[in-house]
């Protein structure tokens, strides 16, 4: 199979709601040596955003979002090991990580997270859901650089703009930089709730740590 196909195939796998098949492609992938990160954005990711359009226009259900996410994070599982570099390096900087209140949405979050920790950073995912109260206990705890926040819902982006307030008024908002994204989140949002920094993805994430900590990336 060539590499388009094979992006094709795990596009698909991940439409379809197909885990298994999701998983025994993105193995074969590596297998065949191809990049773990292309499979991701040029595969899988393909895939979960036909399932999102296909849910907004009627033609699919919730149903079929919990598989395309499932389908996703069986891959996801295989491919992002292949991610990290196994090499034992310094840690540039601490970040906390989670998704807010209200969000059950984790794919984009732990993909943030991985490509993070295989640039160097120390990586605290305290996942789904995670309240004010959740990320300020754990800035504390970890004397974290960056506070990380991903929001997927219209609904939920508003947490973001709670969590910082609660920074402010825990006295922490000076100690730590705060990083916002998401699908719905922009950087005007960002800038509206008084973030220092966005990022569109998981790529632009890394640059935005490197930034926001003033190290050389
Ligand atoms: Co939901 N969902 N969902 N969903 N879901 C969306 C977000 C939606 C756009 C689908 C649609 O209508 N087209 C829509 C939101 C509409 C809106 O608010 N504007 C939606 C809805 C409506 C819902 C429910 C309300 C459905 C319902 O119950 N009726 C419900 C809400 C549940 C809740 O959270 N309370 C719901 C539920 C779910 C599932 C749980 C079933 C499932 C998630 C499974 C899981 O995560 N384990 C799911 C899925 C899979 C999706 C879509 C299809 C895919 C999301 C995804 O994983 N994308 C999504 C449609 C879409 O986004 N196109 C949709 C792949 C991932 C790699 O991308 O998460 O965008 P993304 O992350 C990117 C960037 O955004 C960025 O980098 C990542 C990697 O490149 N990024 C950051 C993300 N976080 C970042 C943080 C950063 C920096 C960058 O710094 C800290």
């Amino acid at each position: 199979m060539t590499k388009e196909e094979m992006y094709s195939q795990l596009a698909k796998a991940v439409e379809e709601g197909e885990p298994e098949d999701a998983a025994a492609l993105a193995q074969q992938a590596l297998d065949s040596g191809y990049d773990p990160l292309a499979c991701i954005n040029q595969g899988l990711t393909v895939g979960i955003t036909r399932v999102g359009e296909s849910f907004s226009s009627g033609e699919a259900y919730l149903p079929d979002l919990i598989l395309g996410g499932e389908a996703m994070k069986s891959a996801l599982a295989i491919l992002e090991p292949a991610l990290m570099d196994n090499q034992e390096r310094e840690v540039v900087g601490r970040v906390v990580l989670g998704t807010v209140k209200g969000d059950l949405h984790e794919i984009g979050k732990t993909l943030v997270g991985t490509m993070l920790t295989a640039n160097g950073f120390q990586v605290t995912d305290l996942g789904i859901d995670q309240s004010a109260e959740d990320f300020l206990v754990a800035v504390k705890e970890t004397g974290a650089d960056i506070l990380g926040m991903s929001a997927l819902l219209t609904t939920t982006m508003r947490e973001q703009q709670t969590i910082i307030n609660a920074l402010k008024e825990g006295g922490l908002r000076d100690q730590v930089k705060v990083m916002v994204g998401g699908a719905p989140v922009t950087q005007s949002w960002a800038e509206q709730i008084g973030a220092d920094g966005y990022a569109e993805d998981a790529i632009s994430a890394i640059d935005l740590a490197y930034r926001l900590i003033d190290a050389p990336a």
